[in-house]
């Protein structure tokens, strides 16, 4: 509530809010497209029944939601953020304005996907159509992430459209990889829309890989365990992680590396822990007997990201964190030292939760929420943190639109019942948005109603 008053009060209308100066803040990602955090929070403000503030949110999408504008935006941002946002306050509400909005953001966002192979572009302006890469990215390529990363809600925008399109370029993504020869089994960061082969054979299963691996599971759980060939995908990759990736440090924590062309980079970056909440939720469907194996994998990943934030002086971990030169679970460099109200840690604690009942994870949870109350809670909102090293804060002066999202959602789901979208009906996408499990029988259902 205090984020949201604040945001409101503030920044009513903009994308995200600077809690420190008091004052809308605008991000490239989302081009002049406006209200990220409202399209971001109608789900969490749904699931919290803050009825009123969801009705003026309601209010504003209606009113002032607008997609045609001269504006270029990251079609994984948007998507994640924007679509994924929609889609879920439709299902949860049943509000028409949620879908309508949802299927013409999405009808915009299909140029992106004109190129030779059909793996879309990063960058696209929704107003000509014209797509670019980021200039940063190896060889021209567009990013793993972000293009794995579209699947639930391009799946969801055709159930409810009627149209084929959305799920068919989804697919035919799945096509391209499927094509395509993976070193040592693994996925490489950067694929080139234009000839369709791989960039540099950079691995991560946290930023620039992370969510193409979530996508995978979801896409099989969301598809009532029906898509095979998701799931072999899924737990395909999670054994060339295992083997290739996954290490353990002298003092005993488990962690994920990041694998270049061979060699291993000893970091686990932040993004990384959503890992252990993964490996959670897939563990019953894992072949040959290895369930056990795959919740010990995600409670180990848990307690290592844990003890990156019980390392650090404020209690919250840093943006990445190291297992070489004697240290273990502690960011090293200046420039890793940040914490900006990501969730994926509590995320994981909230999995581990559901899926074993034990009461660290609530206990590691509570932690989480004193320290951001004491070191993230400003007046005017809350605020990223530049040092969680430090004795002092120095404030980064901005909300992130995913802290209502995903950070604020997970922990109310941590300390929530089961019944509270349970997960034999309900998958997240990766920004927390709850997509319902597309049954078997949705079809007839629907024709009998
Ligand atoms: C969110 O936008 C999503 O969780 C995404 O998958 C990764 N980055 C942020 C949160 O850290």
């Amino acid at each position: 509530k205090h984020a949201w008053d604040n945001y409101k009060r503030y920044a009513w209308g903009l994308n995200e809010l600077k809690p420190i100066s008091k004052q809308g803040h605008s991000s490239n990602l989302f081009g002049n497209i406006q209200g990220a955090t409202i399209v971001d929070a109608l789900d969490t403000l749904y699931i919290m029944e803050m009825k009123e503030e969801f009705k003026e949110a309601k209010e504003w999408v209606e009113k002032n939601l607008d997609f045609n504008v001269n504006a270029e935006i990251s079609v994984f941002e948007v998507n994640i953020r924007f679509v994924g946002g929609l889609l879920s306050a439709y299902y949860l509400s049943g509000e028409e304005v949620f879908r309508k909005k949802a299927v013409e953001l999405g009808e915009k966002l299909l140029p992106a996907f004109n190129t030779p192979t059909g793996i879309p572009w990063a960058l696209l302006n929704i107003k000509s159509g014209i797509g670019r890469n980021w200039p940063w990215a190896s060889g021209g390529s567009s990013i793993l992430a972000e293009f794995g990363t579209l699947h639930l809600e391009f799946v969801h925008l055709s159930h409810l459209s009627g149209n084929p399109v959305f799920a068919e370029k989804v697919m035919n993504i799945r096509k391209v990889l499927n094509r395509l020869d993976k070193p040592e089994g693994l996925y490489p960061n950067y694929l080139n829309p234009s000839s369709g082969q791989w960039g540099q054979h950079h691995v991560s299963i946290g930023g620039l890989g992370d969510s193409f691996y979530e996508y995978l599971l979801k896409a099989w759980l969301m598809s009532d365990k029906t898509d095979e060939e998701g799931k072999k995908m899924y737990y395909d990759a999670v054994q060339a992680i295992q083997t290739h990736l996954i290490r353990k440090s002298s003092g005993g924590l488990t962690y994920i590396a990041e694998w270049k062309g061979g060699l291993l980079e000893h970091k686990m970056g932040h993004l990384t822990c959503f890992a252990g909440g993964m490996f959670a939720l897939g563990a019953d469907g894992a072949p040959n007997d290895k369930t056990g194996h795959h919740i010990e994998l995600g409670a180990e990943i848990a307690r290592t990201c844990h003890e990156s934030y019980d390392r650090t002086s404020m209690k919250l971990g840093p943006e990445a964190f190291r297992f070489d030169g004697g240290v273990e679970a502690i960011a090293t460099r200046q420039n890793e030292k940040y914490y900006i109200l990501r969730p994926e840690v509590i995320e994981t604690y909230m999995y581990m939760w559901r899926l074993t009942h034990d009461p660290k994870y609530r206990q590691w949870g509570w932690e989480a929420v004193e320290a951001l109350e004491k070191h993230c809670r400003v007046d005017g909102g809350y605020s990223g943190i530049r040092d969680v090293y430090n004795n002092h804060e120095s404030h980064d002066d901005v909300q992130q639109s995913f802290f209502l999202s995903e950070t604020l959602k997970y922990l109310y789901l941590l300390f929530s019942e089961d019944d509270l979208l349970p997960f034999e009906h309900w998958v997240f996408n990766t920004e927390a948005h709850p997509l319902p499990v597309l049954h078997k029988d949705d079809g007839n259902k629907e024709e009998n109603q």
